[in-house]
């Protein structure tokens, strides 16, 4: 299948959605939106997980901002929601993500890498919110998914300030839990994703779509959905196979990196 900005590639279990638009540092316009949410509708239903990486010397540069100044209000707000929609299918969609980053992870780039599970980034990777110098807003779900990540406080001194993290200062403020040497990101990427992959889909598919909405639940509630989808994923024919494999001495021992 050939989708308009993106290259997507199986190996295994594993999809590859390559950000292809080098020429423009991968940003994103209209239509650009959409054929992620294509490519993610499409490999949800051929793969275990998913890994967007950027083509060329960057992630991605954010929103198209040569599509913004022409548009109305109302088009303003159909563009920012049509973003919401295919994040939300990453997010909470039926099979886990990953994101490998390098150079600019700016703006809407860094919105899409927020709606991912797992982020690697290689030292090459900086992170801006210039929004504020654009004289523009978030409208990809950063003000939600951002601020989750590196907290409020840090995304409004991103935003008011034009503040840039480097790699090492995205790591400490939580934007990526993985730092590797410049051009490894992928490949690390694959690694993860390979381990994600042989876990239970059931497991895989509480922590991505049960966790995030615990988050918005009040403690009471939370605790109780907790128990309602811990009962469903414990007791699949899957978990009761892994369980045995454990209790028979077969399941590989958990060993520290
Ligand atoms: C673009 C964009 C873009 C590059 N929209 N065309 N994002 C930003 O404010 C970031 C703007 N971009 C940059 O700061 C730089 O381009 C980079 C640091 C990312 C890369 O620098 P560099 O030197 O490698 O590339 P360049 O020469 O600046 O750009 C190459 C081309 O890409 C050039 O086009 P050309 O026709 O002159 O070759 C640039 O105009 C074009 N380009 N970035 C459109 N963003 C859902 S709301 C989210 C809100 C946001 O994301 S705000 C952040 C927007």
């Amino acid at each position: 299948m050939s989708i308009e900005f993106i290259t997507l590639d199986y190996e295994d279990d594993i999809a590859l959605i390559g950000l292809n638009r080098p020429d423009k540092r991968n940003a994103i316009s209209d239509r650009f939106v959409a054929s992620i949410d294509k490519a993610v509708q499409e490999v949800q239903q051929h793969a275990k997980v998913g890994i967007f990486y950027g083509h060329g010397s960057h992630f991605s540069a954010g929103l198209d901002l040569s599509e913004i100044s022409h548009k109305s209000h109302f088009e303003n707000i159909q563009g920012s929601r049509a973003w919401h929609a295919a994040f939300d299918r990453i997010q909470r969609g039926g099979i886990p993500f990953v994101s490998a980053l390098h150079g600019a992870v700016v703006g809407g780039g860094l919105e899409l890498a927020a709606s991912t599970h797992v982020r690697v980034a290689d030292e090459t990777a900086f992170f801006a919110m210039p929004e504020g110098q654009r004289g523009i807003f978030v409208g990809g779900g950063g003000s939600v998914r951002i601020a989750r990540l590196m907290s409020e406080a840090r995304l409004t001194d991103l935003m008011l300030t034009g503040r840039v993290l480097n790699a090492e200062e995205g790591e400490r403020a939580n934007l990526v839990q993985y730092l590797v040497q410049p051009g490894h990101a992928l490949a690390k990427a694959k690694e993860l994703a390979a381990s994600i992959a042989s876990h239970a889909p059931m497991s895989n598919y509480a922590v991505t779509n049960v966790l995030p909405r615990i988050q918005d639940m009040a403690q009471d509630d939370g605790l109780f959905v907790e128990s309602l989808a811990a009962a469903f994923t414990d007791t699949s024919p899957e978990a009761r196979a892994r369980l045995d494999d454990f209790l028979a001495k077969r399941a590989a021992p958990l060993r520290g990196s």
